[in-house]
């Protein structure tokens, strides 16, 4: 014991990874006792910590002292006897990642307790091959010091020169992107990128994604646990801020991937909540969003535990409900409450708008679609008007009503609303009732189609389902095609062809004579003045 007390006051010269006499010690030691002996050693050749572990492993404690985890390595090295002279293990590999060592060293053990082989594996700056560390050949003690130096040298370089890049690069969060689910690879994939627009949409940096196509589903992780291991060294290696799932995760497996990750964990409704959230301007708006956040934290709420309080703001915990995760259940379903009392007040108005309109006896047409399909872009063009468009999921929120003039004095009352989305969070669709509910006016709707989009169909498909469930499905409708412009003519008039609609460019004035036409001919039907 005195022995090692005297290693522990020893410090060792910066760069140099292991001195002979320490060595010699560490390996006559564990030989003596039987067990492996570690030392946790800081980049500056303090001797942090002093560990003797069993025969076959060293237990490492918790190292949050040291820098944070995001900063490329943690700035300490273990250095362990291996007794039986063998190889780093795969655990001991998963430590070097998972805790961001500058170093992994072990030490063989010879049968006469001198120094044998010394294995050393170090972690490397994301690459394009995904690999995370390298496992060097293994040294003889008489080799440790001229080769082994310059590689911790090398080691820090690499690495501050990276965080150099990190912290003036971008400061948004970044996301890992993850589905799971029995649909195929390529299905997966698609919805991934919807889901990595939705991410960049809430001013979030998606940086990779992962796919795992299981024969069944991880009822705890939804992952498969080694695929969970995976995704954390990754997110580690990429300094990734959250995890954000495709598919909807119960309370439950929200909290326990957070425990197991030690990261923010979200899942498509709470990213698309989210959005909402940054979005709602006006006071309708606002509180519809609040509504519907509240409904989807509801169940949650007895599950809140540390998972949750480690959201410190920042994406999932942002928008007019966050303090709100502070209050229990009884105190959330008062705030339901009032909210909806709120909404009630609030829809009262927008009521007698709708009644007046009505009564006025304008025609009224709705422009719906996917979100980022142009709607908005073209109710300005139809009406001169200057509603914000961005080529962003759900810039609109809120429904805007413009005068649409026709020859022979006719005229329209045109409306843009919120855009759809494919499984779109009930929660969600209950709260914007009352906003929708203006599409029941409506004498026709125009569908709009990002045509560019290589997923129309799953959009077209979409936007039928909610229709059906906002009860308009039986509403007349006109199928019109947008971004005609980005995509070749041919296939545009094929497509149009095929699917009977009206093909347009929403940025251009001049492509938009037809639909105009064929609105007069829908709205008045004949009629003539
Ligand atoms: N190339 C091209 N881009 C278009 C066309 N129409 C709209 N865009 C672009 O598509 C993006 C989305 O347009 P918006 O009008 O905001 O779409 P929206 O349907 O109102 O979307 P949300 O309100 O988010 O649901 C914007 O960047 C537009 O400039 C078009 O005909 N051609
Ligand atoms: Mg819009």
């Amino acid at each position: 014991m005195a022995r090692l007390e005297q290693i522990s006051r020893r410090k060792i010269k910066p760069g140099e990874i292991l001195p002979h006499d320490i060595a010699r010690l560490l390996t006559s030691l564990s030989s003596e006792i039987g067990r492996q002996i570690g030392l946790l050693i800081s980049r500056e050749g303090e001797i942090y910590a002093v560990l003797i572990g069993s025969n076959r492993e060293v237990l490492i404690p918790d190292l949050s002292v040291f820098r944070p985890i995001k900063r490329g390595l943690r700035g300490i090295r273990l250095v362990h006897t291996h007794l039986k002279n063998e190889p780093l293990s795969e655990e001991d590999l998963t430590d070097l990642a998972l805790l961001r060592l500058d170093l992994m060293v072990a030490v063989g053990v010879l049968q006469n307790g001198l120094p044998g082989m010394i294995y050393i594996a170090h972690l490397i700056p994301p690459n394009k091959e995904g690999k995370i560390y390298q496992v060097n050949p293994p040294l003889s003690i008489h080799q440790i010091d001229s080769s082994a130096g310059a590689l911790l040298e090398t080691i820090y370089a690499e690495f501050d020169a990276q965080e150099r890049t990190f912290a003036t690069s971008d400061r948004k969060e970044r996301a890992i992107l993850i589905s799971a689910s029995l649909e195929s690879r390529t299905l997966q994939e698609e919805s991934l990128e919807e889901l990595a627009e939705l991410s960049r949409s809430a001013q979030l940096n998606p940086i990779e994604s992962v796919v795992q196509r299981p024969k069944a589903l991880h009822p705890k992780y939804l992952l498969g646990a080694g695929k969970i291991k995976d995704v954390v060294m990754k997110a580690l290696q990429m300094r990734a801020d959250l995890l954000i799932f495709n598919q909807s995760l119960t309370s439950l497996q929200t909290k326990a991937i957070g425990e197991v990750t030690e990261m923010k964990v979200l899942d498509r409704t709470a990213l698309i909540l989210d959005i909402f959230a940054q979005r709602a301007v006006s006071r309708e708006a606002q509180v519809q969003v609040e509504l519907a956040q509240l409904r989807y934290r509801l169940p949650r709420l007895h599950e809140r535990s540390t998972s949750l309080s480690r959201l410190t703001g920042g994406i999932g915990g942002r928008g007019p409900g966050e303090t709100r995760l502070e209050v229990d259940r009884r105190r959330t379903r008062d705030k339901i409450a009032r909210l909806e009392k709120e909404m009630e007040t609030l829809s009262q108005g927008r009521a007698k708008r709708r009644t007046k309109r009505v009564s006025q006896q304008i025609p009224i047409l709705s422009i719906v679609g996917y979100t980022n399909a142009g709607k908005s872009t073209l109710l300005n063009i139809l009406t001169k008007s200057d509603v914000k468009t961005e080529n962003l999921l759900f810039s609109t929120l809120d429904t805007s009503t413009r005068r649409l003039r026709f020859p022979r004095e006719r005229e329209v009352l045109i409306t843009d609303t919120v855009g759809f989305i494919e499984a779109i969070p009930p929660d969600l669709l209950d709260a914007f009732q009352s906003t929708l509910d203006e599409l029941k006016d409506a004498n026709l709707l125009i569908h709009l189609v990002d045509i560019h989009s290589a997923r129309f169909e799953t959009h077209i498909q979409a936007v039928h389902v909610i229709l059906s469930k906002l009860g308009v499905e039986k509403t007349d409708r006109l199928l019109v095609f947008n971004k005609v412009d980005i995509i070749d003519p041919i296939r545009a008039e094929n497509l149009c062809q095929q699917y009977g609609a009206i093909g347009i460019s929403a940025l251009n004035s001049e492509t938009v004579g037809p639909l105009l036409l064929e609105i007069e001919k829908k709205v008045w039907k004949g009629k003539k003045k």
